[in-house]
């Protein structure tokens, strides 16, 4: 282990561009957010300093708004598309025009518990400072992406969720023009297999909202009201909840009891929005279009993820826990992000079906959470059975264990000092 373990600093190390971490060299040559966010939970376990610069960096990219985009370009780099002149966002420090799921309080959170418990100086003016930025972006969340108060937060681009090409968008996604004005160069397919990437139809379209947001000035409202996808999704929602949880508390034990307040109100609308999407007849919970209006139901790991923020009752946690296990069957390493029966299903294509550690991470947590103790400790040993005997990989091919897509990867690393 200990040689693992000193891999997994190595990696963070030579990730390191300056106090912010980039996922991988030449593949993601930017600060991202929420690998970031998993990056200084990895970092809590042994340099809190550390830890507290990635989230600092993260927020000088923040948005007058209160957005926290989903990436920062802090230096130039010719080795990723789209760059920052296809996103136009005109921003001090240039940076994408989208969000990403906010696993931000989740880390603060707990880099605070580790200053706490080290004894670091000054931990609580940075965690307050941080805490104000995590909050505009809390409201920025329930103002520009619930517009209606549901208690869902809505994704307006598929980048936004992480999961890119995740078979949960297919049906949305296919209602978007390929058409772009843009000239689509990519050069992810130049550092990995492109049978590990997603297709170039589905760049095209993801290039087509990028302009289409751009032409709206990247105003929420504006962009609210012309968006070709817009999906209430349910793992960014349960991401969310426990990120306002986490901010919650540490609102309560700085003494900021108005924003605490405020805070808990989010909650339990979300936490009753979030329960409304459990379907019973599939054992697990299901995002929205809110263009078509029809529920999601395509099968992936985003319908467990709401196990993360809710405490469900024990008839749903079984269930949902059982239709996990009959996922996972025959898998070499657990958690598949698609169900692997079905017809879409890719066990090597990015987010169609492989399973990747930061996934396999809030489902652990979710499901200690609510009582599926036995669970965790499997998705916890495979996931590091994994990285130990085929290192460091951005995910790994379900069925064979192999590592796939970009190597010496920062949150893999980071959710390997996490969970080891
Ligand atoms: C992947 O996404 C980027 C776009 O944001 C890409 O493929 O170019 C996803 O796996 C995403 O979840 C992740 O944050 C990012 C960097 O690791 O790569």
């Amino acid at each position: 282990m200990t040689k693992h373990l000193d891999e997994a600093y190595r990696i963070l190390a030579a990730n390191d561009r300056g106090g912010y971490t980039v996922p991988t060299d030449r593949l993601y040559p930017f600060q991202w957010n929420w690998d970031s966010a998993f990056v200084a939970m990895g970092f809590s376990t042994y340099d809190v300093d550390r830890a507290y610069r990635e989230l600092e960096r993260l927020i000088e990219g923040q948005w007058a708004d209160g957005m926290i985009p989903h990436i920062i370009f802090h230096q130039p780099s010719d080795t990723y598309f789209p760059g920052p002149d296809v996103w136009r966002t005109s921003h001090t420090i240039p940076t994408s025009g989208i969000t990403q799921p906010p696993v931000f309080g989740m880390a603060l959170r707990a880099v605070h518990e580790a200053a706490e418990k080290a004894g670091t100086d000054g931990a609580t003016a940075r965690t307050l400072a941080l805490l104000r930025a995590a909050l505009k972006w809390h409201r920025w969340w329930y103002t520009a992406r619930d517009p209606e108060g549901t208690g869902l937060v809505a994704l307006l681009h598929p980048w936004e969720s992480g999961s890119d090409n995740s078979p949960a968008w297919d049906l949305a996604l296919a209602q978007v023009p390929t058409t772009t004005d843009t000239p689509v160069v990519r050069k992810d397919t130049g550092h990995v297999d492109a049978s590990m990437r997603p297709r170039d139809e589905d760049y095209r379209r993801f290039i087509h909202l990028v302009d289409a947001y751009a032409s709206c000035g990247w105003d929420p409202v504006k962009q609210w009201e012309k968006a070709p996808f817009k999906v209430a999704e349910v793992q960014t929602t349960a991401i969310l909840l426990k990120t306002g949880e986490d901010l919650e508390y540490l609102a309560r034990t700085l003494e900021l009891e108005s924003e605490a307040e405020e805070l808990a109100g989010y909650n339990a609308r979300t936490r009753n929005a979030l329960l409304g999407q459990w379907r019973s007849s599939l054992s697990r919970f299901v995002s929205r279009d809110l263009i078509s209006g029809q529920d999601i139901d395509a099968p992936t790991q985003a319908g467990f993820l709401p196990l993360l923020g809710l405490d469900l009752d024990p008839n749903m946690s079984t269930a949902a826990a059982a239709e996990m296990k009959l996922w996972s069957e025959g898998m070499k390493v657990p958690f598949p992000t698609t169900k692997p029966s079905i017809s879409v299903w890719e066990p090597k294509r990015y987010w169609r079906g492989p399973a990747w550690a930061v996934i396999n991470w809030l489902l652990i947590d979710g499901l200690i959470r609510n009582g599926q103790p036995d669970m965790a400790q499997s998705l916890r040993a495979s996931t590091i059975g994994a990285i130990e005997s085929e290192g460091f990989a951005e995910y790994f091919d379900p069925t064979t264990g192999e590592g796939c897509g970009g190597l010496g990867f920062s949150w893999t690393a980071a959710a390997y000092l996490w969970m080891a």
